[in-house]
């Protein structure tokens, strides 16, 4: 039962034991990205009042235009991360490379590095639809003393030590796990503070919920197309019910209260989808995992994928263990 007082200052402190490496470092990281969340948020939830949304005329990586909020909140939770020396290593999916945290870590002895994607489904800003934030943690892998280097990014998602998401919603969330559960913690907006108010969250291990774009049906591979067939079929528990924002974080966050499946498919379009491996995939998959449900590319564990550049994208089905499962038994059929 929730203490319904607790906040996320006092859970991260009373947790911190429990945590491996349990140096007070990593509590102190998901310190700063509870300040930076509370500084988006507060400029989020202003979006509709000023003359902030819309293109700020830069193009990112993946040649989509940059929205002002994306480049506010990626500033914001860089600069909150950079401020303490903790972190070696920022990957963001608003930036082209890594950066090297250098300017306060001159020896290079911070341990941790930080892949974000600062706002994701930024597109939903202009029509007042949730967007979200999303981190995920890793310890280096280089030797401490040395500036980091690629293959601090490049590791696969099960060496991840956190990873969670801020959903700026109708309330605003953070819901994180450190391997121990995932724990939600909502924003009272009045005096700035996050309480715990969902424990323990967990998938239901079966749902009636698909999330999917299906504009792009004819584009899918075929066991997709014979899954959502499948949903669409009246038999048994079915037809499903389809429910799709078009921001990752909503509909996971849904899907995990609710019971459902999250897909964003290959397709003759986007031969990998359009998901980053890095920023959104695994720490939703670690999530995912650590809430009793699943994530896969279609066949393989999205945790163990060996990531080869910063920005690669995968297909991601995830969420109610036997609704993936059942995602994957199409796509093995289809072969
Ligand atoms: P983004 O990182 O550019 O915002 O894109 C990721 C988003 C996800 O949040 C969402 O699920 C998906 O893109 C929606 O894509 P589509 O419009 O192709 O269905
Ligand atoms: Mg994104």
């Amino acid at each position: 039962m929730a203490n319904k007082k607790q906040t996320l200052g006092e859970f991260i402190i009373e947790n911190q034991a429990a945590f491996k490496y349990s140096s007070g470092e990593l509590s102190s990281l998901i310190n700063s990205i509870r300040l930076a969340a509370k500084v988006v948020n507060h400029e989020v939830n202003k979006a509709g009042l000023v003359d902030i949304i819309g293109a700020a005329g830069d193009v990112n990586i993946q040649g989509e235009d940059q929205q002002k909020l994306d480049v506010y909140a990626n500033e914001k939770f860089i600069q909150t991360l950079t401020n303490r020396n903790i972190v070696c290593g920022i990957a963001s999916e608003e930036e082209d490379d890594f950066i090297s945290i250098n300017s306060q870590d001159e020896n290079h002895q911070n341990k941790y590095v930080v892949l974000i994607d600062p706002l994701d489904g930024s597109s939903n800003i202009d029509v007042n639809v949730s967007v979200g934030t999303i981190f995920s943690i890793y310890r280096r892998v280089t030797p401490i003393g040395t500036p980091v280097t690629i293959e601090d990014f490049l590791q696969r998602g099960n060496q991840q030590v956190a990873a969670g998401y801020v959903v700026y919603g109708t309330s605003t969330m953070l819901v994180y796990t450190t391997g121990h559960g995932v724990n939600g913690f909502t924003l009272n907006p009045a005096i700035g503070t996050f309480y715990l108010s969902h424990p323990n969250m967990q998938f239901p291990e079966n749902g009636h919920i698909y999330s999917v774009n299906e504009g792009n049906y004819i584009h899918f591979p075929q066991g997709i197309k014979n899954y959502i067939k499948y949903c669409q079929k009246e038999e048994g528990d079915r037809p499903y019910t389809s429910r799709y924002i078009g921001s990752l974080v909503s509909d996971f966050h849904r899907n995990m209260i609710k019971g459902g499946v999250y897909l964003y498919p290959k397709s003759s379009l986007n031969s990998n989808g359009k998901l980053r491996l890095l920023y959104e995939c695994n720490p939703m998959a670690f999530l995912a995992e650590q809430a009793n449900g699943k994530a896969s590319d279609g066949f393989t564990r999205i945790l163990d994928i060996q990531p080869t550049e910063l920005h690669e994208r995968v297909p991601f089905v995830c969420g109610s263990k036997n609704m993936v499962e059942k995602v994957e038994e199409f796509m093995r059929d289809a072969q």
